[in-house]
């Protein structure tokens, strides 16, 4: 059961569908303290009780002893004492002796998560603004409560199944040729691509919605003959719209004043890539419906992806921050400065960016009333994301078009994926990855991953290698890079062969994995949950943070150390290892429940398969259109007949439904012999481990 308890003039953030009714008595569970504007909601906590929740955030899984921050931030170093990443996912699950139960702080401006830091058996959890909506959710598991939330927020966005593809990326493909050369690298040595992504560099000196005719002089043909080869093009928009007279999208959004205003009720500026730009106001609908239909532009040139990216808004700066600093500068420049003077004048340029006083500084229009940029902060970039599946839906209904973004809030999650943002080529940034997956489905959003090898930072071989072996099981599965760092398609490396291979698995797992997305779509469920969820009666399983339950049948356990030749896995239940070379080769280990030393060559990685389920696998495939998804091979360990289901649809068209895609298969032993059966499924058993 979920409840809601109103505080202060709490603000429409549609994060909720389904409207409850306000409680009228005392919030329980918390002691509830006002202390100016700021709100504030304590609770005790169990010496060993356990926290979940807060989507994309850094650290542990289990989120308690750090102080997190809801306050989307473009922050490219996501080093362990950052409380907030792009996106606030506000959601709480407490778990423990005295029970589970969740609570979700709808309030898209500050909040504070102050989760066992200042005192380690306490969670004071602060509204800045004191104005919001807390969800009490109660539950018997924590599974469920997820399911009840999802159902209060809303069904979780479908990609279109060539989105489980491998998609190439790199801040620094410019041109045509530059990216048709990267798509006949992967397919001349067959390593299977469905994707391109483009990043600010194809545009036109970064404005949104056009592209560098010079440098792409034919963009619908391009599209076309990559998607004639199985490829799609995935540009990036930006959110910042660049002041430009006679920029259409720019004139546009002036005439119609679609942009975010000061409080004097002059347009707010602020620089980002294309130099000083507006800010479409996207929590006004007729501004959302606007920017949603630029996406026209490339839609007509046939691209059937975007990434939304700079939409927490980022700032670069603005010229009143920028004035202040250069006016620090200047009044320092004559004197012999003191050492206190050298770092105030390096802070006065180095706090230029995202600035607070810049986000207090601009307006947005909810219902005829003009509210403070930070009271609503949060909002900005899942209002982008809202806006442009709007626009796709609008465009054309009927088909599920590819999106994922930077920023987001819980309510995006309906409309699109999100990425993990700028990490690193950094080896802590591979478990980070892996550990943000599941706290990301409790929230909602279901279609995401990070960017594989790593963003900044240069990768190296077996670091992309290792990530890869991680990627192959994200719905999201892209390697990106920066400028500047070393290139990091996988053909560059020597050891490309191996990455190959792991592809392969990443094909012949795909109705699997596509399978399982769905089915956690359609079932307001999670692709992949914590140790905790299925074994919480298990204590060392609750506290293993580097595995994670993949869908009802399967659990993973990457490596993420350099040089490791192996990892140690503790096994909540009997499993079967399926430790992967390739999708042809691969060995099978049944495993007992307990703790066990793995050993797994840098080519190699694990996949646990819990004992009386089995996982198919499909051929070997280059592009996702190619997965024969009728002709599978069942791996497994059985010990008696089992049912199974695999979920399957077109893969474009937004008309999805479970019991329509559900396909049942069973296996029946008889005689230490398995056979198998589903409707217009060839399976084979060869592989499934009687004992
Ligand atoms: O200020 O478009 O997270 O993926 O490559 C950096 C350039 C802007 C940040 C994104 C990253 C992208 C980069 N962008």
């Amino acid at each position: 059961m979920i409840y809601r308890y109103d505080f202060g003039h709490p603000i429409d953030t549609s994060a909720v569908i389904r409207q409850l009714p306000a409680e009228q008595g005392e919030l329980p569970r918390f002691a509830v303290r006002r202390e100016g504007e700021k709100l504030s909601f304590s609770c005790e906590l169990g010496k060993d009780d356990f926290i979940f929740g807060l989507g994309e955030t850094v650290r542990g899984i289990n989120k308690r002893g750090h102080l997190y921050r809801a306050w989307n931030s473009d922050d490219f170093s996501h080093t362990e004492d950052k409380n907030s990443l792009y996106a606030s996912h506000n959601l709480l699950l407490f778990s423990g002796e005295g029970g589970v139960f969740g609570a979700y702080f709808d309030d898209p401006g500050e909040v504070l998560f102050d989760l066992g830091y200042t005192e380690m058996n306490r969670a004071v959890i602060t509204s800045v603004n004191g104005d919001l909506s807390v969800y009490l959710i109660e539950g018997d598991s924590l599974v469920e409560m997820c399911r009840e939330f999802r159902g209060l927020t809303g069904r979780s966005y479908a990609p279109p199944k060539w989105g489980l593809g491998y998609i190439q990326s790199r801040w620094g493909y410019a041109s045509e040729d530059d990216i048709r050369a990267i798509v006949r690298e992967h397919r001349e040595r067959h390593i299977p691509l469905d994707g391109m992504s483009m990043d600010i560099d194809y545009m036109d000196d970064f404005k949104d919605f056009t592209w560098n005719r010079d440098a792409f002089p034919d963009l619908p043909g391009l599209a076309a003959d990559l998607k004639a080869d199985h490829i799609r093009l995935v540009p990036i928009i930006d959110a910042g719209v660049k002041q430009q007279k006679g920029y259409d999208v720019c004139d546009e959004g002036v005439e119609n004043d679609f942009f975010v205003k000061k409080a004097d009720g002059s347009l707010f500026v602020g620089a980002v890539w294309p130099g000083r730009s507006y800010f479409p106001d996207f929590l006004r609908a007729d501004a959302r419906l606007w920017f949603g239909r630029q996406y026209r532009k490339l839609l007509d040139a046939g691209i059937e992806g975007y990434w939304n990216d700079m939409n927490e808004p980022a700032l670069f700066y603005t010229p009143e921050t920028l004035e202040a600093a250069y006016a620090k500068a200047e009044a320092l420049r004559e004197k012999n400065i003191g050492i206190h003077e050298f770092f105030a004048l390096k802070d006065a340029f180095g706090t230029i960016a995202n600035n607070p006083e810049d986000y207090r500084r601009f307006y947005h229009e909810i219902d005829g009333k003009m509210v403070r940029h930070d009271k609503v902060h949060n909002l900005y970039g899942a209002m982008m994301t809202r806006a442009a599946a709007e626009g796709f839906a609008e465009y054309d209904p009927e088909k599920r078009f590819l999106l994922f973004s930077r920023a987001s809030y819980i309510g995006a999650h309906r409309y699109g994926g999100v990425w993990q943002g700028d990490n690193n080529s950094w080896w802590g940034h591979l478990l980070m990855n892996l550990k943000m997956m599941p706290s990301l489905n409790m929230c909602g959003f279901l279609y995401c991953g990070a960017d594989l090898g790593g963003f900044g930072c240069h990768t190296t071989g077996d670091l992309l290698l290792r990530w890869l072996q991680l990627g192959v099981f994200t719905p999201l599965m892209r390697n990106h890079a920066a400028q500047g760092t070393r290139d990091q398609e996988a053909y560059r490396f020597e050891n490309w062969p191996e990455m190959r291979r792991v592809l392969t698995v990443r094909y012949a797992l795909l109705p699997y994995l596509y399978s399982t997305l769905m089915k956690a779509v359609l079932t307001d469920g999670m692709m992949f949950r914590p140790l905790a969820f299925d074994y919480p009666a298990d204590d060392t399983a609750c506290r293993t943070e580097d595995q994670v339950m993949l869908g009802d049948e399967a659990m993973i356990a990457p490596v993420y150390e350099q040089n490791a030749r192996g990892r140690h896995v503790y096994l909540p239940e009997d499993m079967l290892l399926v430790r992967f070379r390739s999708a042809s080769d691969y060995d099978l280990v049944p495993m007992t429940k307990g703790h066990h030393w793995v050993e797994l060559g840098l080519h190699e990685f694990p996949l646990f398969i819990r004992r009386g389920h089995v996982v198919p696998l499909a051929k070997e495939a280059e592009w996702v259109e190619a997965v024969d998804s009728a002709d599978l091979n069942l791996l497994g360990w059985l010990d008696g007949s089992i049912e199974a289901s695999l979920y399957d649809d077109d893969g474009v068209s937004t008309a999805i439904d479970l019991d329509a895609g559900l396909k049942a298969i069973t296996v029946t032993l008889r005689d230490g012999k398995a056979t198998a059966s589903g409707e217009g499924l060839t399976l084979h058993t060869n592989d499934l481990v009687i004992s």
